[in-house]
């Protein structure tokens, strides 16, 4: 008999005895009190401010309010079973001015007491340097063009790694640079707000490139163990339309789509920042009309794991081109030519879409992963992936959310497809735990396990909550 026929879950066989099953959050978007016990101003208290930026003028001046409900939040964790917890620091709460001269010891004390709590139930913190919120002051001084702001940054985090290395292994520098630099200094509609052009745009992730090598040696010399340091990228990755045995020319076209730069895909791709900090190599640039960047082999200190953020991705099929050369070899034979040109699948009418309108793809959970993992080497973190959708507390006072339940099922089955095909997956942090402030959209889109009644506080698990809940009991239970 199969030893796993009898599982609830049956694509949970691949998955890895050590796998950490997780949540994740960030500090701007669940804490709130945004001025309360000598936190000082964010770029993002000062952007979602100003009326006409966020969606309904809404801020993250309460959010989840977990500053004050973290202990609640932490126990409803406990009682999904997770065993890990991707959680940011603000900055500007730990140092108000940004410069690592003056620290906020009610910062401190709040930031130990959610490790502490973590602990206390065998929840992993896994603690994000860096989830957007850059200190006002800091923004004003030059932002990360200011290469202060980059010193400033890597004093922060050793900060963190001297303080809490002796509870924290897992560490990200940076969440997704790509939307940093993309939505916050490109198009717009985050902070800070900038529109600046193609080149400095990508030098801002240039510099979050820089602040990111520079906090991983100096988070490493003082840790007082051994920790393991990624970051988290976001980016587009892209499936394969047919995986025909007789032929792998889609699953190389979408392995080209996905990691050539061009200029569709420069805003929202892997290579750009991972090139870098990962291979020590710049990402082909002159294909967007830049310069490569040159300084590559100083971005690249050991790191031990990447954190991929992955929401969607896009079907890509091959179209081969088989071409004599115009020039004859020197010994007059033909060159035979014959290359592969990626071509995007549209989307037809129809097409399966979150609340968000994010088109739901899970292939690009199997494929992308293969490749990211292919061509990184490391072990990669599933460090978000979750969907909005419109969760209400139905008659009979419960969240019932089968959209997400459906979604979850068929991107963690396309992960298990991956682990089967030999990427190291080491865990996977569903996006979100509690519903929360989702940047310019505010609260109208929700993406948690936990429904959040914003005007009282009130956390009702949805029913993907007792799912998920279920997905870790089994797997707990189908290793032992
Ligand atoms: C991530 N896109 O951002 C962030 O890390 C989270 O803070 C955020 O709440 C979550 O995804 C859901 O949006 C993204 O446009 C923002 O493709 C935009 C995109 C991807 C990720």
């Amino acid at each position: 008999m199969n030893e796993h026929e009898n599982l609830k879950f049956p694509w949970l066989k691949n998955f890895p005895a050590n796998f950490k099953w997780g949540t994740a959050s960030s500090a701007y978007q669940v804490e709130g009190a945004y001025n309360e016990d000598g936190k000082g101003a964010s770029i993002w208290d000062t952007f979602s401010n100003i009326p006409g930026n966020i969606n309904n003028n809404e801020t993250g001046n309460t959010a989840c309010d977990q500053y004050h409900r973290y202990k609640e939040d932490i126990e409803l964790m406990h009682q999904l079973g997770i065993d890990s917890y991707r959680f940011s620091i603000s900055w500007p709460r730990l140092f108000p001015d940004g410069r690592p001269d003056h620290i906020n010891p009610h910062g401190v004390k709040f930031y130990n007491s959610i490790v502490d709590d973590c602990r206390r139930f065998d929840i992993e913190p896994i603690i994000t340097l860096f989830h957007w919120d850059l200190p006002q002051i800091l923004e004003d001084q030059g932002g990360w063009f200011n290469p202060q702001t980059i010193d400033y940054f890597s004093a922060y985090a050793a900060w963190v790694s001297e303080h809490f290395s002796d509870r924290v292994t897992y560490y990200c520098t940076i969440n997704e640079p790509q939307i940093i630099s993309n939505l916050g200094y490109h198009i717009g509609v985050h902070a800070p707000g900038k529109h600046l052009d193609k080149e400095r745009t990508v030098e801002i992730i240039h510099q979050l490139a820089h602040a990111h090598s520079k906090a991983v040696k100096a988070m490493r010399a003082v840790a007082k163990k051994d920790i393991k340091i990624g970051f988290a990228s976001t980016g587009n990755l892209c499936y394969p339309s047919t995986t025909k045995s007789s032929s792998n020319d889609d699953m190389e076209a979408a392995r080209i789509a996905t990691f050539t730069t061009t200029e569709d895909n420069w805003m929202f791709c892997h290579q750009i920042f991972c090139d870098a900090v990962v291979l020590g190599k710049s990402a082909d640039l002159r294909s967007i009309g830049l310069e490569n960047w040159n300084d590559c082999d100083e971005l690249c200190p050991p790191i031990d794991f990447i954190g991929i953020n992955a929401y969607n991705g896009h079907e890509v099929r091959a179209r081969r081109i088989d071409s004599s050369a115009p020039f004859s070899s020197n010994d007059g034979s033909a060159n035979q030519m014959s290359y592969i040109i990626p071509e995007f699948v549209e989307r037809g009418p129809g097409f399966p879409r979150t609340a968000l309108k994010w088109p739901i793809t899970p292939e690009m959970m199997n494929y992308g992963m293969r490749f990211i993992y292919d061509r990184y080497h490391l072990p990669i973190f599933i460090c978000e992936n979750g969907l909005s959708c419109n969760d209400s507390l139905f008659l009979d006072g419960k969240v019932h959310d089968p959209n997400r339940i459906d979604f979850l099922t068929r991107y963690l089955s396309e992960l298990g497809k991956a682990i089967e095909a030999g990427a190291v997956i080491a865990g996977y942090m569903h996006w979100s735990f509690t519903d929360n402030f989702e940047w310019h959209s505010g609260y109208d889109e929700r993406f948690g396990l936990v429904y959040v009644d914003y005007q009282s506080q009130k956390r009702i698990p949805k029913d993907s909550f007792w799912w998920y809940k279920d997905v870790i009991e089994e797997f707990g239970h189908s290793r032992h």
